[in-house]
């Protein structure tokens, strides 16, 4: 089951999983309702054939995938990717992310301006919001491998805080204020 916990603030290494003392776990229903991040999780052994994704990208229009492999040897520029990742930022539209191998985290920023890390693990689908403030790192690991979807032509610009005047921003407060 995915696990997600209010983090603790400090500057420690990105990497490691800043629990707060004492831990404070999100459920990710509790998740959705306070950010409107999504989760699915799929069966590995099955997905190509089972119909579960399938539905998924039926239903909300994904046309586009690929793959994205994180590791010193994958990924060029590695060392700036993994920063620019780790830039809180929004987008115009929705991140999803299905993760084949490997792990990593997602951390979101609560109404309250808190972060809450999020744990993917294999089997693991996500959908970050567009407009909502949120940075992705590597664990301890280096290592993740996960499939990508979009609804058309990807556009996988970030835009880095403060991007309070954007549509897309603006948009999400409101859509949270309004009970999502
Ligand atoms: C992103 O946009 O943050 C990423 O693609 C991170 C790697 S995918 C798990
Ligand atoms: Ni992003």
């Amino acid at each position: 089951m995915v696990r997600a916990w209010y983090m603790e603030d400090d500057n420690l290494d990105q990497r490691t999983e800043h629990y707060r003392n004492p831990a404070k776990y999100i459920s990710i229903e509790d998740l959705y309702k306070i950010s409107g991040v999504e989760y699915f999780k799929l069966n590995l052994d099955t997905y190509t054939t089972d119909g579960v994704l399938a539905n998924l990208k039926e239903e909300r229009g994904y046309t586009y995938e690929d793959e994205i492999v994180c590791s010193e040897e994958c990924l060029t520029n590695y060392e700036e990717k993994l920063k620019t990742f780790y830039q809180e930022h929004l987008h115009t539209d929705e991140e999803i992310r299905f993760i084949i191998e490997g792990s990593g985290y997602f951390d979101v920023r609560d109404k309250n301006d808190e972060w809450i890390r999020i744990e993917v693990v294999p089997g693991d689908l996500i959908i970050i919001p567009s407009g909502i403030y949120h940075r992705f790192t590597l664990d301890t690991k280096n290592y993740i491998r996960a499939k990508r979807f979009f609804i058309g032509e990807p556009q996988w610009t970030p835009y880095n805080r403060p991007a309070d005047d954007m549509e897309c921003r603006t948009q999400y407060v409101m859509k949270l204020q309004n009970g999502n």
